[in-house]
């Protein structure tokens, strides 16, 4: 073993996969909407020797000793977070999203007690309530869904739910709905029902940065986050929460959830959250949704039906029903073809999850690489020929091409 080798001379097979990832990153077409590409800078603090430490505990009461560069770039997060979004009280510690959402239960719930949040078959998450997961097992969750016409949430409807249910704590945030979410309609049906009001905001959370989708501050009681999709950052997750129940989310995450902090993480999330702070971050999250709304209409030209007829912000759920294509299908068409998105439940899906009716895609990765609404008009093309001939292989290895021009002309990482 050699401590000074490099990479490509330590671990040919890891070094291989590396260049291999990173050429599929910049020759293909990456629209999975919960995905984006890091600075190098957020990629060097990742890649850092803050990995090494070991800081239980939060800055300046850690349990051990040799933490003064961890306090600082922990602290640098944290304020850069609060300024960010306007938030009283950061937590920059979970270790991703779904720590982060059962470590705010763990904070403010007993085992057995009423949450409302979203269904995950019409737009939420695991972590908000699915009997599968930890959350829908040790919770009592009653589930909210859109209509079925319109595709939208009904506040009407969670207001019933919510005055009928009587819930601890109202959840809102989803991973699969197209359109901007009312955080204040539903802190005053929290208000109103008795419950405490939380945002899963980890979708669209540049988008809140850059001013282009509603925020849930400062009336939400707590706000989480991941911090790698539409924010720019490094895998992970943070807390957001009103100063009076600081105390109980920073118990729940050390030591109730979780050891030592990832302070290599928590580097990289201060640096990406420093280019958030930068003004042409909202410019870049106006993009995301300009390039979301022409290649929503570049789509609908195609022939392909939209859930809830387009989008508000960087997602698009496409129902493949009518093409006679199921989700899986079309996830594997356009792997072949260089372009990922993944497949997805539509709502009231009569699929299964493991090959659904419907896939999802995205803006906020292309719009890294610069593209415009111009090339949205060129993936969408690209988009519904893959669609139209899942099963001629000729036609995909042809539009792979065209995917290889398109990406050649918004380099990526051209140091690997
Ligand atoms: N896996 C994330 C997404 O793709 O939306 C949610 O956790």
């Amino acid at each position: 073993m050699g401590f000074r080798e490099s990479l490509s001379e330590e671990d040919k097979e890891v070094w291989e996969a590396l260049l291999n990832e990173s050429k599929r990153q910049n020759q293909g077409l990456e629209l999975i909407p919960s995905e984006n590409f890091v600075s190098r800078a957020v990629l060097q603090a990742l890649g850092s020797v803050f990995t090494n430490k070991y800081s239980e505990g939060y800055p300046h009461k850690r349990y051990y000793g040799g933490n003064e560069f961890v306090d600082a770039v922990e602290s640098l997060a944290i304020e850069r977070a609060k300024k960010l979004f306007g938030a009283e009280h950061v937590n920059v510690q979970p270790y991703s999203g779904s720590p982060a959402n059962i470590e705010v239960y763990f904070a403010l719930l007993n085992f057995g007690d009423k949450v409302m949040g979203m269904n995950l078959s019409q737009g939420g998450h695991l972590t908000h309530g699915h009997k599968v997961n930890f959350s829908g097992r040790a919770y009592n969750f009653v589930q909210y869904g859109v209509d079925r016409e319109t595709e939208l949430i009904d506040y009407d409807e969670v207001r019933k739910l919510a005055l009928k249910e009587k819930p601890k704590l109202i959840l809102s945030g989803a991973t699969a709905y197209p359109r901007e979410i009312d955080f204040k309609a539903f802190s005053e049906i929290a208000e109103e029902a008795g419950a405490m009001s939380m945002a899963d905001i980890s979708h669209i959370a540049g988008l809140v940065v850059g001013g282009v989708h509603k925020s849930p501050f400062p009336f939400t009681d707590i706000v989480t986050t991941t911090t790698h999709k539409t924010l720019r950052g490094p895998r992970g997750a943070m807390i957001m929460c009103k100063e009076k129940f600081a105390q109980a989310i920073d118990r729940a995450v050390f030591p109730g959830m979780q050891g030592g902090p990832h302070n290599h993480v928590t580097a990289a999330k201060a640096v990406a959250f420093s280019e958030a702070l930068k003004p042409e971050f909202k410019d870049y999250a106006a993009q995301i949704v300009k390039n979301a709304k022409a290649l929503a209409e570049g789509l609908m030209e195609e022939g392909l039906r939209l859930v809830s007829g387009g989008t508000d912000n960087h997602l698009i759920l496409i129902d493949l029903t009518k093409k006679g294509v199921s989700g899986k299908e079309a996830e594997a068409a356009l792997d072949k073809a260089g372009i990922t998105v993944n497949k997805n439940m539509i709502p009231y899906d009569t699929r299964s999850p493991f090959d659904p009716s419907g896939i999802r895609l995205g803006t906020p990765a292309l719009t890294t690489r610069g593209m415009k609404e111009g090339e949205m008009k060129e993936v969408a093309e690209l988009i519904g020929r893959a669609i139209s001939g899942v099963n001629d292989e000729a036609m995909l290895a042809k539009i792979k091409g065209d995917v290889r021009e398109l990406s050649s002309q918004f380099p990526l990482y051209d140091w690997y």
